[in-house]
């Protein structure tokens, strides 16, 4: 099949010495029809002579291959700093295209149908969306928690990394950063992708979703990184049932009660710390961390612990002794990583090299404790905007971060990252989470209606976002968060919970809270078989999955609430400014801290 590749060089050479081309393209397809277009500049047809041997700049190659038509406009100032191409048309099975660029725009015939949107990390919502303007999700107190904050203002439609828009049923236009730092949006028929930090490459495809998405992570892979070849752990975690009421004695009474369910490692999660930053055992852990990893080994599994070592909380002493480790912006004001604990959340420099020495002593610390499987959470921190230590772009300094804690960590821990910027962690990580929390209510209409937040914990967030998320499978294990069985502090239909499991069958990574205390035989025994479940899987269309002779469709949890109109707008205005006030997230911190304590009395009551 005849190929063209064509690639214009950055530096034009000797015909044209003064002139720099801004962006370098390579091209390869299978051509029958092409067309070049090159706009600003007079002297192109004896520049496209000299450089790609080309006599015309219209041609036709044999009739055998796919048609293709593509006009390219490419400028060749040197303060251009953006690539512009035109697709006409282009054939459904199309050889992958890169291009590098610090900035490139793509006109499309007519403004696409639907936009695929992905969010920057863990909790942020991906969707496919249509392409109304969505009203920014409140409260914006927590936007560097939940989006990232560079883009938490736009409405129009956007995405980190990667956008897809679809033009025709089963026609998917793909454009996906191979670097880091990327951000696209959409403007009517205008796709742009642009890089924070000098040029990085794009690939672009087109077809239908599912090989667009594979051909873009054939590319990562080999940028970011392979898959890690372990089996997926099956795991508790204490973090859905007690929350952060854990201690020392209720943990020994769970651990004991699992029996011989087969899980293969027992997760202890926020709750154990003195405080965020503070990673060393609170008073109610008085036997220390050593003798509970030791208690979880002698049950025959592996220990697993959860931190968040790229954040502290204003009240913590790691903040107040070493301020200076802080992320601050560029008029030195420290940079808020959020609201969570009752607390302002501030971020760690990752490029400071003392900052770099503390983290890998604290997961050596945590590893000489015993625990080798680690849920490492809050990880966005690291690729806060911000003016660093080292000067370099955000999402490279939390890389290295996360980097510098994987080699202190040591290949054999198991790594998971939580609450962590996608692309950063590939190649890093085993498993990654690729979804907001689930919790024992489907959806909260207050975050989803008034806040028009897909990000806080909820079912039916967190399906949403792993199922548009399961294009990453082939690169990480994709953590779609627990599963429950029991029907004790839960509204979920038992639909729903099947869904929750059917996604975690689905994503091959099984996790559950589940107190065996309140887990009757009946659910005791279907958590067992789930567990030892292997079932093949196979995708038959985007929320539609054949596990062994079941069909199971995610399709009821994939659509996002109108937003808010009428009456609706006023109370949704109310409740976000509250939302904004610590005052009320305290209380409504001060409030969860009450329900949790009757429900830990509730369960020694059990016992
Ligand atoms: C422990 C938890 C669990 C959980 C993690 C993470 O405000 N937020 O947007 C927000 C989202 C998630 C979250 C906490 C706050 O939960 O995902 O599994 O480990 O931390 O605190």
């Amino acid at each position: 099949m005849p190929q063209f590749n064509l690639t214009v060089n950055k530096t034009m050479g000797p015909t044209c010495g003064f002139l720099r081309v801004w962006q370098r393209y390579t091209l390869s397809a299978n051509l029958r029809e092409f067309t070049l277009i090159y706009k600003q500049f007079a002297m192109i047809s004896a520049i496209s002579r000299s450089l790609f041997g080309i006599e015309k700049t219209r041609g036709q190659t044999s009739a055998q291959t796919p048609a293709l038509a593509i006009r390219l406009t490419c400028g060749i100032i040197t303060s251009m700093p953006t690539s512009h191409l035109n697709l006409d048309s282009l054939p459904r099975a199309f050889d992958s295209q890169i291009v590098s660029a610090p900035s490139l725009h793509l006109t499309l015939p007519q403004p696409p149908r639907r936009f695929f949107r992905h969010g920057w990390q863990s909790w942020s919502l991906a969707a496919w969306t249509d392409l109304t303007p969505r009203p920014i999700q409140q409260p914006k107190l927590l936007h560097p928690m939940q989006v990232d904050p560079a883009y938490a203002d736009e409405i129009s439609p956007h995405s980190s990394w990667v956008a897809a828009v679809e033009m025709a049923e089963n026609d998917i236009l793909l454009l996906g950063a191979l670097g880091l730092d990327a951000h696209i949006r959409l403007d009517a028929d205008q796709l742009q992708g642009q890089y924070e930090t000098g040029e990085g490459e794009w690939f672009l495809g087109r077809g239908d979703e599912a090989t667009v998405f594979a051909r873009y992570v054939n590319e990562l892979s080999k940028r970011l990184g392979k898959k890690s070849d372990r089996p997926a752990p099956r795991i508790w975690c204490s973090w859905y049932s007690l929350y952060t009421a854990i201690d020392e004695a209720t943990l020994h009474s769970v651990f004991d009660g699992l029996g011989d369910l087969p899980f293969d490692v027992l997760q202890v999660d926020d709750g154990w710390q003195i405080s965020i930053g503070d990673w060393e055992p609170n008073t109610r852990f008085p036997s220390g961390m050593k003798a509970l990893a030791e208690k979880i080994k002698s049950t025959g599994r592996r220990a697993g612990l959860w931190l968040a070592p790229l954040i502290a909380v204003e009240s913590s002493r790691l903040f107040r002794a070493h301020s200076d480790w802080f992320l601050r912006d560029a008029r030195g004001k420290f940079v808020s990583a959020g609201f969570n604990w009752g607390e302002r959340l501030f971020a760690l420099d990752t490029t400071h090299p003392t900052v770099l020495e503390w983290l890998a002593a604290l997961m050596k610390q945590v590893r000489a404790w015993g625990f080798d499987y680690l849920k490492l959470d809050f990880l966005y921190a690291g690729a806060l905007p911000g003016k660093r230590h080292a000067d370099m772009p955000r999402e490279a300094a939390c890389r290295q971060g996360l980097k510098m804690m994987r080699e202190a960590m040591g290949a054999e821990a198991f790594f998971l990252t939580c609450g962590a910027p996608i692309l950063p962690s590939l190649g890093l990580c085993d498993a990654l989470r690729v979804g907001p929390d689930v919790s024992g209510k489907w959806e909260d209409p207050r975050d989803a209606v008034l806040l028009y937040n897909p990000t806080t914990p909820g079912t039916r967030n967190a399906i949403r976002t792993t199922v548009n998320r399961l294009w990453l499978q082939p690169l990480v294990m994709t953590d779609p968060d627990v599963a429950y069985f029991v029907e004790r502090e839960n509204s979920l239909s038992p639909e729903q919970k099947q869904l929750l499991q059917d996604l975690a069958l689905v994503c091959n990574f099984k996790a559950t809270s589940d107190l065996p205390q309140w887990l009757t035989p009946a659910q005791r025994e279907s958590l067992h078989k789930f567990l030892n479940l292997n079932p093949t899987v196979q995708r038959l269309s985007h929320s539609k999955f054949q596990i062994e002779d079941r069909v199971v469709d995610f399709s009821s949890a994939l659509p996002l609430p109108d937003p808010p109109t009428g009456a609706t707008k006023i109370r949704a205005a109310l409740i976000s400014w509250l939302g904004n006030q610590p005052l009320a997230l305290k209380m409504l911190k001060h409030m969860d801290d009450l329900s949790l304590h009757r429900r830990k009395k509730d369960l020694g009551n059990k016992e």
